[in-house]
């Protein structure tokens, strides 16, 4: 998967630990034609992924930074986090070579340094294998010692003989087994150990409850945190309903400045609303000479060009680090309906569905109450998540406004892992129930790559 910033030459360089795109190593025939193949080989099975990408970037809407909002209460239900020791040396090893890696490129740090505890040790000894090529597999490996090499088996278009190459090798601070995890594919190589070695494992399941738990607990956080805000002195439970703050809670981001740096500067038109989450903020006026007052924690700001269209008429500028929420005006109105309203302080029905805005338990549908929507009727924001097994994408009816979470799960991987029967027992009971814990879905869609289930967003409680 090619990360935002890369072209498609760096993500294969990254792959071929930096080998030449010019073929100057090829020495002789023999060589040339199994480069030939593995590129063969490569790019169908990249191209395979890179669809999915391409999807994605069709839709103007969509912000690639997954929020803190995804979780999935049934991976991490009976989960039992074991931990395993590990060195302050071992630790940072494992930091080092887990933080390039694509399958991590969405989790934060404090994610990360709670998904090296559950990283656990393996030996193998010289000849032994790790992975092999074809198998179905669920673990993600990091090096601790020894070396290892990697062999890939490819078949030549008109020569059905199978043959092995070497593609290189893996040594302390090196990881691999990410693509079958990512993708739900078959592995793509065999590795093998050329000298005793010690690895660490980190297997899906534990990561994807590990990260779910993390989230849900994140989520809870800052929903309570959101229920306690104020905006124009108005406590925010007096102007939203809970379901609203629940759509809060997974719309606001957070953001991060250092003391010095100015969050709103006078004079200018902003387009975001901010919430202080942490940290000291002041305000200023006469270009950010005279000092003005300052802003609490839990207080809304940045509203006065939202509500009157107006330039901001203070600098905000922090002087301790300070964290923030903050949701564009754009994305505040396409969920909550008018931005004017809520920061007058008065109470937000959302715009369209007003019979709907009292509501709060979002989760307990009643059958007049499913959405039969086709894809082309959504709108795409913001991808909630991205796991192992497809991606949640927040979208919105472009009738209703109806904000929904739209699950996407690969044809590919259900047929492979033959969940067909599964999937569709899962769709159907989930529609048949009514129950206020239990995940409302609306319906299911497809298109020639993935099954749609459109589902109610979770709310943390
Ligand atoms: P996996 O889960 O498929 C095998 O299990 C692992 O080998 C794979 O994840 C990668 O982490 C690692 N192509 C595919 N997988 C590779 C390759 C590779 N190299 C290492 N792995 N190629 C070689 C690039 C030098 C491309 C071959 C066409």
């Amino acid at each position: 998967m090619i990360s935002g910033s890369q072209t498609p030459v760096h993500f294969i360089m990254s792959l071929t630990d930096g080998k030449p795109l010019d073929g100057s190593d090829v020495r002789d025939l023999a060589d040339a034609k199994n480069e030939i193949r593995f590129i063969r080989k490569f790019a169908a099975e990249f191209l395979a992924t890179v669809e999915d990408d391409e999807q994605k970037d069709k839709d103007e809407h969509r912000d690639d930074r997954v929020r803190g909002a995804l979780y999935d209460k049934q991976d991490f239900g009976s989960f039992k986090k074991v931990s395993y020791e590990k060195t302050d040396h071992v630790r940072s090893l494992i930091f080092d070579a887990i933080k390039p890696n694509v399958l991590f490129e969405h989790d934060t740090r404090e994610e990360i340094l709670q998904i090296i505890d559950v990283f656990k040790p393996l030996e193998f000894e010289r000849g032994e294998r790790v992975i092999t090529q074809g198998e179905e597999g669920s673990e993600f490996y990091v090096v601790e010692s020894g070396t290892l090499s990697i062999h890939v088996t490819v078949r030549g278009e008109d020569d059905d003989e199978p043959s092995e190459v070497k593609v290189g090798d893996y040594s302390a601070g090196s990881a691999f087994g990410e693509l079958a995890l990512i993708f739900g594919s078959p592995r793509a190589a065999t590795i093998t150990a050329t000298s005793d070695c010690r690895l660490w494992s980190l297997e899906r399941t534990a990561y994807r409850s590990v990260i779910s738990q993390l989230r849900y607990e994140q989520h809870l956080e800052k929903n309570a945190f959101l229920r306690s805000c104020v905006v124009s002195d108005k406590p925010f439970t007096e102007i939203f309903d809970a379901s609203q703050i629940e759509d809060l809670t997974i719309a606001t981001k957070v953001d991060t400045y250092e003391a010095g740096e100015v969050i709103l500067r006078e004079g200018e038109m902003g387009d975001t609303f901010y919430i202080l989450k942490s940290g000291t903020l002041k305000t200023y006026k006469n270009n950010g000479t005279e000092r003005y007052g300052k802003i609490d924690a839990k207080k809304a700001f940045g509203t006065t060009s939202l509500v009157k269209g107006t330039a901001s008429p203070l600098t905000y500028r922090a002087t301790s680090q300070v964290h923030v929420y903050y949701l564009t005006q754009k994305d505040f109105e396409a969920i909550m309906g008018s931005v004017q309203d809520a920061f007058d302080g008065t109470v937000v029905t959302r715009s369209v569905i007003k019979s709907e805005s009292k509501r709060t338990i979002k989760t307990t549908m009643s059958m007049d109450m499913r959405y039969e929507l086709q894809l082309g009727d959504l709108e795409h924001f913001n991808l909630l998540g991205r796991g192992a097994f497809g991606q949640v994408t927040l979208v919105q009816s472009r009738k209703t406004k109806k904000v929904f979470a739209l699950k996407a799960q690969s044809k590919h991987y259900i047929i492979k892992k033959g969940q067909k029967e599964h999937v569709l027992n899962e769709f159907r009971i989930m529609k048949e129930i009514e129950h206020p814990y239990i995940l409302g879905i609306h319906c299911a869609m497809q298109d020639e790559q993935h099954l749609y289930f459109l589902l109610d967003l979770l709310p943390g409680e």
